[in-house]
């Protein structure tokens, strides 16, 4: 039994130009998310259910679960003194830490401190999303919008926190993808899935089928294949859609299968954000073994131009994002 800390140390070597700092930074995410993940599970008897009936800079109404969490990351990363500033959902500009320690910091860290949140009232299972990137402004000054707006390619860390059936933290850094699962009576993440792999294809599809008459005709052929009956290629998929991208993505990168979130006639750049949900989990995919795409190019590819902006978003198996694409070129309008 390995506990995340002892694995971030012992694969340090991987990371060579983090000195510990890297260390440092997953640390304090971990230390965040315990205390997040203590107030979710006792979310219905806490007075920290529901909306705060105020709307954030995506025009969404934020859930008083979104705050918590967003503070309590903020308090963690800014305590531990690792980055030199923050991009949140929640927060309509970037922060900068401008203390000595933070302008001396190397690295920034861009999140969605807790998404899906609205599932939170009704019991179902909520992430943690973060993306970290290595400042390209000078050291010992401010950091700048520019930091945080780098092409998904430049990662140098990604990650998420699926507060399911249980807790579990899974993180890259560019050598593989590896989860820790979450010993409730000790608080302690552990090693439980070294090196996750998605498998090449897979049977399930996850999207919201309610908005199918908003759909591109590429999405529209590609759910019409997916409900096809052909026995050699084991159709008709499954359909399971929880509505919190982590747990979706995580479902799919242990079974095999496909999240789209795609671009819709009302939504042309569809609902998820670039810089920290397509972004890490795009990061989170390829190192998997699977792919990731807006429908036509690779999403690590794209290069941002403003902290919120939104992307359409596949993701999963190579086989089923193959097909996807090939019928969103086909069908292209
Ligand atoms: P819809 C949650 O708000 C989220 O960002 C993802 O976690 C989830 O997959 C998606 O939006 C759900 O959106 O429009 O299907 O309710």
């Amino acid at each position: 039994m390995i506990t995340l800390g002892e694995y971030i140390v012992e694969k340090q070597h991987d990371f060579p130009e983090a000195s510990g700092e890297l260390t440092l930074l997953l640390g304090a995410i971990r230390l965040a998310t315990k205390i997040v993940n203590r107030e979710i599970n006792k979310a219905g008897l806490a007075d920290i259910i529901g909306s705060t009936g105020v709307e954030n800079v995506q025009g969404e109404v934020q859930q008083k679960m979104d705050l918590y969490a967003n503070d309590k990351f903020k308090a963690a990363l800014e305590a531990r003194g690792e980055v030199c500033g923050i991009a949140s959902e929640e927060e309509d500009e970037f922060i900068s830490f401008d203390s000595e320690r933070g302008c001396n910091s190397k690295y920034v860290i861009l999140m969605d401190p807790l998404d899906g949140s609205s599932n939170i009232d009704v019991n179902v299972s909520v992430g943690t999303i973060f993306s970290i990137y290595k400042r390209i402004s000078p050291i010992g000054t401010p950091v700048t919008l520019d930091d945080f707006l780098q092409p998904g390619n430049k990662q140098v860390a990604a990650g998420y926190v699926v507060y399911g059936s249980s807790t579990m933290l899974v993180y890259t850094t560019g050598n593989g993808v590896h989860g820790f699962t979450c010993d409730p009576s000790l608080g302690v993440f552990y090693l439980s899935h070294e090196n996750m792999t998605i498998p090449e294809t897979g049977r399930t599809y996850s999207i919201n089928e309610g908005n199918y008459l908003k759909f591109p005709m590429g999405v529209k052929k590609y759910l019409k294949y997916c409900q096809e009956i052909d026995e050699p290629t084991q159709r008709p998929y499954t359909s399971r859609y929880i509505g919190s991208l982590v747990s979706d993505f995580h479902r799919n990168l242990l079974t095999g299968g496909i999240y789209i979130y795609p671009s819709t006639a009302s939504a042309p750049d569809g609902k998820l954000r670039l810089l920290y949900e397509c972004n890490p989990m795009a990061f989170l995919m390829e190192q998997a073994g699977g792919k990731a795409i807006d429908g036509y190019k690779r999403i690590l590819d794209i290069v941002p131009t403003e902290l919120h902006e939104r992307a359409p978003f596949f993701c999963g198996s190579n086989e089923m994002i193959d097909k996807a694409h090939a019928m969103m070129i086909e069908y292209a309008e």
